[in-house]
């Protein structure tokens, strides 16, 4: 039996995508901080989206899936508790932003919420910022926000990527799948963060150490990718130098790739990884593979409604 009857608030936190091709500008202006892009930039940008989704931009439509079956995994697990949930979507980038979530809380008559990204690593400038701007938007507000700052060793999250892993292999020849180099990455951030102590490139190493020890991969290596075009340094190695020295200098002929740092499908993994390292793997002679992304996998849900739960 319910021993109370308190509704959660839950700021789900990703990073945005445009809405249309003419949206492109306004979105790349936004992650430049103000800074329109110059028209090459934009150009190279827009042929990227161009390449993948013409006109339809999948991100939006994964976080918008991912938020639905949270809130029914949510209401489902805790109903016993005489909890219940709604959640909102905060986006980095693009709207609703995070901070139309949060005034969209407190005008629902929100009182107590749980925010979280829709990215398992933290890092002070990735899941770092998102929080920062909801503390922000929250001051002066009657709600309280707690946040989930990171979840990459869940035991449901590894499963679902050694499950991704396992089926993936399948995708070799079954005599040749001892001879697949598995690579995991994920998003790069400027090499800045290590004096910072930043969490961020332990944690991947983690999650990728965990898949390898669940699935039993002893070929593995870790993968920085789609770093910005800046002048500043961004961590590496980079995926696609990556491919080439392993090839050049350990004679890898398989590869796939596990892109633990994301968990939906969108420009970074159909993009950077489907069609630009594809090829380089393709020019180099190499077969390359992808895990399937997480979107609305039960494990990933199990894990956000568990990590969420615990802040209660
Ligand atoms: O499908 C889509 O429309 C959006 C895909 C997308 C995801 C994503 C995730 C992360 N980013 C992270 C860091 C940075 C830093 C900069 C940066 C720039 C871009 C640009 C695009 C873009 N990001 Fe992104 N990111 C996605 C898309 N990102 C487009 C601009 C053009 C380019 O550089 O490619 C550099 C900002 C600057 O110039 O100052 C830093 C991190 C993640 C993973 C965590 C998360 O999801 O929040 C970290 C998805």
């Amino acid at each position: 039996m319910p021993t109370t009857n308190r509704t959660i608030g839950v700021l789900v936190m990703s990073y945005g995508t445009p809405e249309s091709m003419d949206q492109i500008e306004a979105y790349y202006t936004h992650i430049r901080r103000g800074h329109p892009p110059t028209p090459e930039q934009l150009q190279e940008l827009t042929d990227r989206y161009e390449a993948i989704v013409g006109g339809f931009f999948p991100l939006r439509e994964n976080t918008n899936k991912q938020v639905a079956a949270l809130e029914e995994a949510l209401n489902q697990a805790y109903a016993e508790q005489g909890l219940s949930f709604k959640c909102y979507q905060g986006l980095k980038h693009a709207s609703p932003f995070i901070e139309d979530g949060v005034r969209q809380m407190a005008e629902d008559g929100i009182r107590e919420a749980v925010g979280i990204v829709l990215a398992p690593h933290y890092s002070v400038m990735s899941v770092g910022g998102y929080i920062k701007r909801a503390q922000e938007a929250v001051e002066g507000l009657d709600l309280t926000l707690r946040f989930v700052r990171s979840y990459h060793l869940h035991p449901e999250l590894i499963q679902a990527l050694s499950e991704r892993v396992t089926s993936a292999l399948e995708r070799f020849e079954e005599s040749e799948r001892s001879s697949v180099r598995v690579i995991f990455s994920a998003h790069s951030l400027p090499a800045k963060i290590l004096e910072m102590n930043d969490p961020y490139p332990d944690q991947m190493l983690e999650t990728s150490r965990a898949i390898a020890e669940r699935t039993g991969i002893s070929s593995w290596q870790f993968a920085w990718q789609s770093a910005g075009r800046t002048a500043t340094p961004w961590l590496g190695p980079d995926i696609m130098d990556v491919l080439v020295t392993a090839h050049r200098e350990e004679g890898v002929k398989r590869v796939l790739v596990c892109p633990i740092g994301f968990v939906s499908d969108h420009l970074e993994v159909l993009y950077d990884i489907d069609i630009e390292c594809q090829h380089k793997a393709r020019e180099l002679g190499m077969q390359l593979e992808r895990t399937e992304s997480l979107n609305t996998d039960p494990l990933y849900m199990k894990t956000l409604s568990d990590v969420i739960g615990a802040q209660l």
